[in-house]
């Protein structure tokens, strides 16, 4: 890691941290069952067998995590709005509170409508779904919206879509393959239908946050070169493209539900800001026999594609690829792609896993994805924001708590929360940015 002080990113750059409802707040008996409430009750779903039960026990440990927050001097802090909490008496009342607290802190509050724990009640392959989330994003924003400066309606849908519901690895545990593009499409009509919505009620600065992955072709061969094409159409474009142009990209709309013309209108509301969550790229080759591996995603045999291990560069524990360089080229390829109908960015998510609490890999990681996107910023990419995924060690899904993002350690005996080397290394960072 280099020595060199981090250049100065610009006056009014917004610094934070991301977190997210069913990860970290716990108090599972006080709201409805979300799907991954379901899926954690499947045996063998969750590697560890755990479930999000306590996670953080955030819900009653929100002033501690809070003063962690303010301790650490970011600007923002994103979390999200549990819906089946939303859904249940009292639920409100926690977001109510929490908001007060990061604004006391001196913190702005940005959450997340929808990160992936959607009611057990509710299905996303219905198109009414959309319809409803539009309804309860009105109904957090009535509540909320006189506190709350900046709004995200969904996190990562790609992942949401291909994790969720055509591999099944992830809650609702569908393997539709092919099947699931509606679920893309219905959440996308969510999206579309929550901005209007958010905007009825007042909201001024709303935006998305979608994972971006650079594909790289295993080879220059061109049935590589094709497959590659068509992963990046499937992960980045097939969100981002009716979302910045209002089109589908080539031979996608005839594959969803109906006829999506005036839905695309819809999900083409303008946005205020564009939110990318960056972790790694991909490298794709031509379909192979067997089954391949996606950052321990299980990739079945059969599809058009095969994700291959990128080598060259070092791994975090989760078996990721570090590539700093890739934050920097997927913001300079939304520019390039979209061009002003890309709003301003913020990375709504970087970060990695790593164990310990002298995390110097953690820090060398941050470290370098700042310097790559400082480079963008210095190239012209309209960047304004950053926010560390996550703020506390939590419930990594389907691997459970063996996977650690936080910049805050979590003992999840005790609960007891430490910060680690990153967290004071993030705190001098911004110290030294003001
Ligand atoms: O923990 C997740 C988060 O919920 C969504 N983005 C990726 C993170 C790390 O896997």
């Amino acid at each position: 890691m280099t020595t060199d002080p981090m250049p100065r990113f610009p006056a009014g750059f917004l610094w934070g941290v991301s977190t997210s409802a069913h990860q970290i707040e716990g108090a599972a008996e006080k709201r409805e069952r979300s799907v991954w409430d379901a899926f954690t009750d499947r045996p063998g779903r969750v590697a560890d067998g755990s479930t999000a039960a306590v996670a953080c026990d955030h819900y009653h440990r929100y002033r501690e995590d809070v003063a962690l927050l303010a301790g650490l001097g970011v600007d923002a802090y994103r979390f999200s709005v549990s819906w089946p909490r939303v859904n249940s008496p009292g639920g409100l009342d926690f977001y109510d509170r929490l908001v007060d607290e990061v604004c006391t802190a001196g913190v702005r509050p940005v959450p997340t409508l929808f990160h992936w724990d959607l009611p057990v009640t509710l299905d996303w392959r219905i198109r009414d779904t959309a319809f409803r989330f539009a309804e309860y994003a009105a109904r957090v924003a009535d509540r909320l919206g006189d506190r709350v400066p900046s709004w995200i309606t969904l996190n990562e849908p790609a992942e949401h879509t291909l994790l969720g519901h055509a591999l099944g690895v992830h809650a609702p545990g569908e393997e539709l393959l092919f099947d699931a593009l509606p679920v893309a499409h219905h959440q996308l009509l969510a999206h579309g239908l929550a901005v209007r919505a958010l905007r009825a009620a007042g909201a001024r600065d709303i935006g998305i946050a979608n994972s971006h992955t650079p594909v790289r072709a295993a080879s220059d061969a061109p049935a590589d070169r094709e497959a590659a094409d068509f992963y990046d159409l499937l992960l980045n474009r097939l969100f981002a493209d009716p979302l910045l142009t209002g089109r589908y990209p080539r031979g996608v709309a005839e594959l969803m539900p109906g006829d999506v013309a005036a839905d695309l209108a819809v999900i083409a509301e303008p946005l205020d800001f564009y939110g990318v969550n960056y972790y790694a790229p991909t490298s794709v080759g031509a379909p192979t026999d067997a089954p391949s591996d996606a950052g321990g995603v299980p990739v079945p045999a059969g599809l058009p594609f095969s994700v291959r291990q990128i080598e060259g560069y070092p791994v975090t524990d989760f078996g990721w690829p570090v590539v700093p360089g890739g934050l920097a080229e997927v913001v300079t390829g939304l520019r390039d792609s979209y061009g002003d109908r890309l709003p301003p960015v913020l990375i709504t998510e970087n970060g990695c896993s790593y164990p310990g609490l002298d995390d110097q890999d953690r820090i060398a990681f941050l470290d370098a994805h700042l310097r790559a996107l400082h480079g963008a910023v210095a190239g012209g990419v309209d960047v304004r924001g950053y926010f560390v995924w996550s703020l506390l060690d939590n419930f990594e899904w389907a691997a459970g708590y063996a996977r650690r993002f936080g910049l805050v350690h979590v003992d999840f005996a005790t609960l007891t929360r430490t910060p680690k080397a990153s967290y004071h290394w993030f705190r001098e960072l911004l110290k030294a940015q003001r």
